[in-house]
């Protein structure tokens, strides 16, 4: 049995003061709980190096470079490799990227346990808005800041499993699970930062919010049949409140483990890789059950266009 012994190691908020050095020794505690538990490997959360900072708006440079890593690691978060790689886990974590060439990139990378990057993800559905939106009760800026991702949904070989990566709001987009899905992938490893209000609907609940985020991993797993690992930075961030419930889920979109807190806290769950095999066998054999000649508008189309023409 191939077992993956997965520890989704949440984190509650980072604060906008809070120094590298002091999020990285957050990162290696609970890397250290990770080695008393026997994890294989462990998966951080989306920009897990700095507050959620497309909160706020700025167009000073010298700011804005603040919140990037021209380097992965740099000086700053080797230590958590070296960690890493001396416990023999692997390890995903996400960070706001600086290309040498100036191209900036919300990134999830992999590891293997030699702590060699194996795998690396640029977010391609960045959610929220590019100019700052006095109507909003607070920013979320992630078109400002980023570029959308330009790597596809890559699915690599670790720890003899095919595993891939999204994030955050690339969980609510079935396309992107079934792009791994259609590569084999059994295992999607994610972080998210998810405010628990909406800025544009008062009315919606941190409930519904924390269901939405559920509900589209659970299908995700489901209907690719693979592991979801959904790792969240929760709690508060600078008065703003992010949804924690980070969760893993089994192939058959079962939620096995939940956090309980909104706190730093590390979740484990021994997971078969094989109990993906059914269901890529039966259900959801996509070579024996899709009709590829009735799904054309899911790539020729982006908007919604009526039957009558009429669009949106
Ligand atoms: N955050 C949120 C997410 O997709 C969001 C933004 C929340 C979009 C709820 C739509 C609905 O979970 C990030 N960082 O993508």
């Amino acid at each position: 049995m191939r077992q993956i012994v997965i520890g989704a190691a949440q984190m509650g908020g980072i604060q906008k003061a809070e120094t590298r050095a002091q999020v990285v020794a957050r990162l290696l505690a609970l890397l250290d709980d990770a080695a008393q538990a026997g994890c294989d490997l462990v998966v951080f959360p989306e920009l897990c190096l700095t507050t959620f900072f497309p909160r706020w708006y700025s167009e000073d440079p010298a700011e804005i470079e603040r919140w990037f890593e021209p380097d992965m690691p740099g000086p700053e978060t080797r230590p958590v490799f070296e960690s890493a790689a001396e416990k023999g886990i692997a390890i995903s974590l996400g960070y706001a990227e600086l290309t040498p060439d100036g191209h900036r990139f919300n990134t999830q990378i992999m590891t293997d346990q030699s702590g060699q990057i194996v795998g690396k993800y640029r977010k391609i559905h960045l959610p929220g808005h590019g100019a700052f939106d006095p109507e909003r009760s607070f920013q979320h800026l992630e078109k400002h800041y980023f570029e959308p991702g330009d790597l596809g949904f890559p699915v690599f070989r670790n720890l003899d499993t095919w595993m891939g990566m999204l994030i955050c709001n690339d969980r609510r987009w079935p396309e992107a699970y079934r792009e791994m899905g259609l590569q084999g992938v059994e295992l999607v490893c994610l972080g998210y930062n998810t405010p628990s209000a909406n800025s544009q609907n008062a009315s919606e609940s941190a409930d519904l919010r924390q269901f939405h985020s559920d509900l589209s991993v659970q299908a995700g797993a489901y209907q690719n049949s693979t592991w979801v690992v959904s790792v969240a930075k929760g709690g508060v961030e600078d008065g703003h409140h992010m949804i924690a419930g980070s969760v893993i889920v089994d192939p058959n979109g079962q939620i096995v483990a939940r956090t309980k807190t909104e706190a730093d806290e590390l979740l484990v769950h021994a997971c078969d890789m094989d109990a993906t095999r059914f269901g890529k066998e039966s259900v959801f054999d996509f070579k024996r059950h899709r009709r590829i000649e009735h799904y054309g508008r899911i790539t020729r189309q982006t908007g919604v266009i009526h039957p009558d023409g009429s669009e949106g």
